[in-house]
Order: C-alpha cells, then structure tokens, then sequence
C-alpha cells in the first residue's frame, strides 16, 4: 500500500461527524458512568486499557476487511496487573474475541482448557473415557440448562483438573472470582476503527464529566493506557462497497484516508486532567526514540511506551520528556516460572513503574 498524502486530513471532529456511531453507544457509556462513578466514591483510581488491533471493513456487509496486528497479549496482561494492584478499577475496550484478563491464561493455543481436565468416576477414581455409544463415536453436547428436570448424562462423574494446573488455576478463579464480586473490571468490545474510535472518545468524556458522591470529578486520577494498535488509514462510510466487492476485472485498487490524529483532542479536550500514556510500535528500534518524542511533542501527553514487535515482551522504553527508560526481562529469565508459579510478564514492571509515575502526576496537582 502506498501513503497519498496528496488527499484532505480529516480532523477529529470531521472525523466524527461522518462515521457513524456503533450501535448501542449510548447503553455503553451510561454503564461506563455508573462504572466510574461508583468506583470513584470506593476511592478507585480509574484507568482506560485499550487493547487488541481495530479493522477496517472493505464491505458494508462485510466479507473481507484488513486488520492491525495485535493479539491483545500486552492489553490483556496490563489490566490484570492494573487490577492487582489494589489502586485501580478498569475499563478494557478490547478487539471482540481477542485475549481478555484472566482467561487469557488458558488461551486455545497456549494453554488449551480441555486439555487439563479430566473425567473421574466416583464409583472408582479411574479416568475413564467416554465409550462409543448406539453407533455415536460421542453423544451430542447438551444445552446448558437452569431447569432441574434436565439430568446430567452421568451424574457420579466429576471434572478433575490435572493436578500441576490446580494450584495455578484456583488461585487464578479466586482472583477473577474477587474482581467480579467488586465490580472493578467493566469490558467492552470493538472491531471497526470507527468503533474503538467513538468509544474511545465517549468513555473518555464520560470518565473527565463522571463526579462522586462529594461532586469532585475523577481528573487526575483517571488513567489512559492506550495500547490498542489502531488503523493508521480507513475508508469514509460513504466510499464503502455495500455488497462483497466481486473479483473478475483483474486488480483490486483501494484508496484509504489517514485516520486523524486523535490524541492530541484526547489529551485537550476528552481526558480533562488525566496522565495519558500512548505505545509506539515500531519494526526498526532505530525509529523508536525519534518517534516517540516526536508523539510527546505534537500531543503534549506524559509518556509512550515504546515497543519493537520482535522483543515487545521482553523490552520496552518509557518515553518522558525528561528522558528515557528501558524496562528489561533478562536474557535468563524469559519464560522462568517464579516462586508464585506464574510466568515473569514484562507488564508486571510497566505497571508497577506507570502506577509510581501516576501517584506523582496526582500529587503534583494538589494545590
Ligand atoms: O497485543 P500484543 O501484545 O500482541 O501487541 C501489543 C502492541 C505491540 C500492539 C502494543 O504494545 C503497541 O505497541 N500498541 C501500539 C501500536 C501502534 O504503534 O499503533
């Protein structure tokens, strides 16, 4: 794809008064604001985490669409250690189906979940597999069901888990079990860069208008952890083929606008007084440090995290204009499982270090 940058900058507002909204947006963002306003009055920061790549459909009915990278490893991992920490009640806008906090752990191709279990008998403790039955290799699934007429298949077997994956994953459930019953984790779900892009900008507006019990807004206290790799290019609603684009006359030329630069309305306009931190992917590290200073300069925000794709989980530099900072795993602790069982994740350190970065940006608004 070659840049033309011959065609109009859409701006912002532009921007928005073209795309339509997602549907649904409104229910979203009244839920955001009991969400933040109740976790404002229990003394929660709260922080944004955007995660998972954005498409841009090439149909209105859509078949075909390009996708930005992004599994929604770094996202997912953040809220969970954002979550850890005790200090901060979390909204994930994440990439629908991407990897979520928590049961991101059991991953289909990392960890697959039904490979840890197995079926026990009571009768006689054996794992015993299913036996072909009436000419079925297995019997078809059953619905889940709330009525009690329905009766299990075989109601003395129980589901076991292996037993080096118990330990990890009931205090895994514990955690996820606890995060619910405080209502600390609110999850909502994009995959057009119009959607994550008037998401983003309504759930931040909610979280800079949200007010406590006392009438003080969240301001500073309010995080933005923008990790998301966004669609640099889109194409306006109204250039979109509304049936599947048919092949047959040869080549298939697209045309994209450049998605406009919404951190800077972000940083002035949607996030009040909040410490915002954008990521900067890059394939060449040579590119890094130019382009992330070059980012804090024109969007006047406090720090990005720069991240090259082939060492993004081992390495990272925060950006500041007050210099910059490499956060490493060591070459020989990669993948180590630690005393707690659990993998050392470079997120773990990102939070730690942005959480004692926050704490300051607060403070240094008090008067
Ligand atoms: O989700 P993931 O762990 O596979 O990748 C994370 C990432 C590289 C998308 C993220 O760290 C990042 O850099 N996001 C911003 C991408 C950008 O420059 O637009």
């Amino acid at each position: 794809m070659s840049e033309q940058p011959e065609r109009p900058l859409f701006s912002a507002e532009e921007f928005f008064a073209q795309q339509p909204p997602p549907p649904q947006l409104e229910e979203h963002l009244e839920q955001v604001r009991e969400f933040v306003e109740r976790n404002m009055n229990a003394g929660k920061r709260v922080v944004l985490v955007t995660s998972g790549g954005t498409t841009v459909p090439l149909e209105q009915n859509v078949v075909r669409f390009l996708d930005n990278f992004s599994a929604g490893t770094r996202g997912s991992a953040s809220a969970e250690h954002f979550l850890r920490t005790g200090n901060y009640a979390v909204i994930f806008l994440h990439r629908q189906h991407s990897l979520q906090p928590f049961s991101r752990h059991y991953s289909h191709s990392t960890n697959p979940f039904l490979d840890l279990l197995s079926v026990v008998h009571e009768n006689n403790k054996d794992v015993t597999p299913v036996q072909p039955k009436d000419g079925f290799l297995f019997p078809p699934v059953p619905a889940a069901s709330t009525s009690s007429s329905v009766a299990p298949t075989d109601s003395s077997a129980q589901i076991h888990i292996s037993p080096p994956h118990l330990a990890p994953m009931l205090s895994l459930l514990q955690s996820y079990q606890l995060v619910k019953s405080l209502g600390v984790l609110h999850s909502i779900a994009f995959t057009t860069v119009d959607e994550y892009l008037w998401l983003l900008r309504g759930v931040s507006r909610v979280m800079s208008t949200a007010r406590d019990k006392e009438g003080n807004a969240l301001g500073r206290r309010g995080m933005y952890y923008l990790a998301a790799a966004v669609s640099d290019f889109f194409i306006p609603s109204q250039r979109v083929s509304e049936h599947k684009i048919q092949s047959g006359k040869g080549s298939l030329s697209i045309e994209m606008d450049q998605v406009p630069k919404v951190l800077k309305a972000m940083v002035d306009e949607w996030a009040n007084d909040g410490f915002v931190v954008s990521f900067k992917l890059e394939t060449d590290i040579k590119l890094l440090i130019p382009k992330a200073l070059g980012a804090l300069d024109r969007y006047g925000h406090q720090v990005v995290i720069g991240n090259t794709l082939a060492d993004r989980k081992y390495e990272v530099v925060f950006v500041e204009r007050s210099g910059e900072t490499w956060v490493r795993i060591a070459e020989e602790e990669r993948g180590k499982v630690g005393a707690d069982g659990a993998v050392r994740e470079i997120e773990e350190d990102i939070i730690e270090r942005l959480e004692r970065m926050h704490s300051g940006w607060i403070a240094s608004g008090k008067v």
